[in-house]
């Protein structure tokens, strides 16, 4: 990455270097402002390119970093944070570092993501998902307010979800095999990012 950031770095200066030496020569050429002001346009132009570029670079940095910390699966990556923390403070951490907090799509991903929170956090822990009926007694919806199509409620022994108005959370239980509880969204919870990779 150091070594990245080195060529870009050097192209950067090789752009400016370039630059200045086609708008001196237009000078001595005795060519309008127009010409140097549109060279100058050029560059800012291309300055911008590569800085957005570079901070590309850091984002996808970035993630790598999270996936090595935490545990990839196909197209996501999860991140444990093991200190408890009301729903609402959770989501705004997942949020702050680019994430949200995890929300299993797929029985595949829900074991995988119980797996890791046993691993991670303990066998005996419950973490918050991303889902909420706040809005709606009894109608899930994710973060970004869709529907919750894949749902794993513990049914067998206690029939969630079962708390109605007064617990609009959710979470995920490693004791109960990673079924799922309706929650207080004030009480205080562990919890898992999750990131969308490519
Ligand atoms: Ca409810």
């Amino acid at each position: 990455m150091e070594t990245r950031k080195f060529w870009m770095l050097f192209c950067l200066l090789l752009v400016v270097h370039c630059s200045l030496q086609q708008t001196s020569t237009k000078k001595r050429n005795g060519k309008k402002d127009s010409a140097t002001n549109a060279a100058i346009e050029e560059l800012q132009k291309q300055i911008n390119d590569i800085v957005q570029e570079l901070n590309l670079l850091k984002e996808q940095q970035a993630l790598q970093t999270v996936c090595l910390k935490g545990t990839k699966i196909l197209g996501k990556c999860f991140l444990a944070n093991p200190v408890k923390k009301t729903f609402h403070a959770a989501s705004d951490d997942c949020l702050a570092k680019g994430g949200s907090l995890s929300t299993p799509l797929t029985v595949d991903e829900n074991d995988q993501l119980y797996s890791y929170v046993r691993q991670s956090i303990g066998p005996e822990e419950q973490i918050w998902l991303g889902i909420n009926d706040m809005v709606t007694e009894g109608h899930w919806v994710d973060q970004s307010g869709s529907n919750v199509r894949f749902k794993n409620w513990e049914t067998e022994i206690t029939l969630q979800p079962d708390g109605g108005h007064g617990q609009n959370c959710a979470v995920l239980s490693t004791t109960a095999n990673g079924k799922w509880f309706d929650e207080s969204c004030r009480v205080e919870k562990s919890s898992v990012c999750e990131f969308n990779i490519v």
